[in-house]
């Protein structure tokens, strides 16, 4: 029953697609729209990875400019490729040749097109750094800032430039790739210079619209779905109290992660799953009823330090809901206990390639 209640939304939210685009799926954005739709509508779910081809828990490109791409801690442990490559363009806004991470640039965009030709989907955060205290993208110390960068603002020019840089960088990737970006995420919490309580709902939106203005008008940059991620852990109210608007927004996102802190594993996961289900309860009823795909965004388990995470924790409650993908974060090559995904030889890699193996589960 709940599949086909789960084929039924997602049909209609195909159609409604299709009528709503004047000319349906003749750009390459139309058939990205339509590739994630169609996911939903089969019950399928694309599983993706930040950062895959660059590091994992214990390597790193070495040579960046002649590397293969073809090492994946995804790979090793599954066989395949992420379906979804996720990289972050922090650092592009100041004219770094490497991201917050230090992934170099240049091998961010030869990856973002490998991965594209060998089938993949590619998806854009960005952790830009504070442009009006000049701190990174966690510094709150002011909450001027969002308003610093709007019309009127202080830094408006300034601002210009880095929305700017990360212009080029997404054009230089080839402006009929369609790509995902997933700007001034986690915006109802307040760990970022563009969180909740760090500007008003109304300084927020128009600091996502300018973004996309610039982007799609200024720049033409057509090739881009536009993802809104608020942070879990809040209500329908709050998680839509900051959305730009059906114009600027094709897929909901949400970022949820499971944090153990005091808890044993199990009482963890039994919130993290209590936490997941309520909110794509609500997010996939919200995005139907606009008619725009879903994603879970960011999730994960730091360091995976429960045995069958992906099985017993993830797996059945994603399964029961019409998303897109999902996308667990990165294996920090130079932080041991900073990893989202298992590597080869880790103890409990099997339950990943479990999760793998489930036939709604899509990899490359
Ligand atoms: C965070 C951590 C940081 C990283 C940032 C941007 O969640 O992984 O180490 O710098 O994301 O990728």
């Amino acid at each position: 029953m709940k599949r086909i209640l789960i084929l039924i939304a997602a049909l209609t939210a195909i159609t409604a697609c299709d009528n709503r685009n004047k000319k349906p799926m003749d750009t390459p954005k139309d058939l990205l729209v339509h590739r994630l739709f169609e996911y939903s509508a089969a019950g399928q779910i694309a599983y993706g990875h930040q950062d895959d081809l660059f590091y994992g828990h214990n390597w790193v490109v070495s040579d960046p400019e002649n590397d293969q791409l073809d090492r994946s801690d995804v790979k090793d442990v599954a066989g395949a490729y992420p379906m979804i490559l996720g990289c972050d363009l922090g650092g592009i806004e100041m004219g770094w040749e490497e991201n917050l991470d230090g992934v170099p640039f240049d091998l961010m965009r030869r990856a973002a097109l490998k991965q594209i030709e060998r089938g993949g989907i590619v998806t854009f955060s960005w952790h830009p750094r504070n442009p009006l205290t000049g701190g990174d993208a966690w510094d709150i110390s002011s909450d001027q800032v969002v308003k610093s960068v709007i019309k009127g603002g202080e830094k408006v020019n300034e601002f210009r430039t880095w929305l700017k840089r990360a212009a080029d960088f997404i054009e230089s990737i080839g402006p009929d790739v369609p790509i995902i970006f997933r700007p001034w995420h986690e915006n109802i919490g307040s760990w970022f210079w563009w969180g909740g309580k760090l500007c008003s709902p109304e300084e927020y939106q128009e600091l996502f619209r300018m973004t996309w203005l610039y982007f799609t008008k200024e720049r033409g940059l057509t090739n881009i779905l536009w993802c809104y991620s608020p942070n879990g852990d809040v209500n329908p109210q709050e998680y839509m109290s900051r959305y730009p608007g059906d114009d600027f927004i094709d897929i909901f996102g949400v970022d949820i992660y499971e944090y153990i802190g005091e808890m044993t594993t199990e009482e963890a996961g039994v919130l993290y799953q209590e936490n997941l289900r309520r909110t794509l309860t609500f997010v996939t009823t919200i995005a139907s009823d606009h008619k725009k795909i879903v994603c879970l965004s960011e999730t994960g388990l730091e360091g995976l330090i429960d045995p069958t995470w992906w099985t017993e924790t993830l797996y059945p409650v994603i399964s029961d809901f019409a998303i897109s993908y999902v996308l667990t974060w990165r294996n920090a090559y130079d932080k041991p206990t900073h990893f989202y995904a298992p590597w080869k030889g880790f103890e409990w890699a099997d339950d990943f390639k479990q999760f793998t193996e489930k036939e709604n589960i899509v990899l490359l």
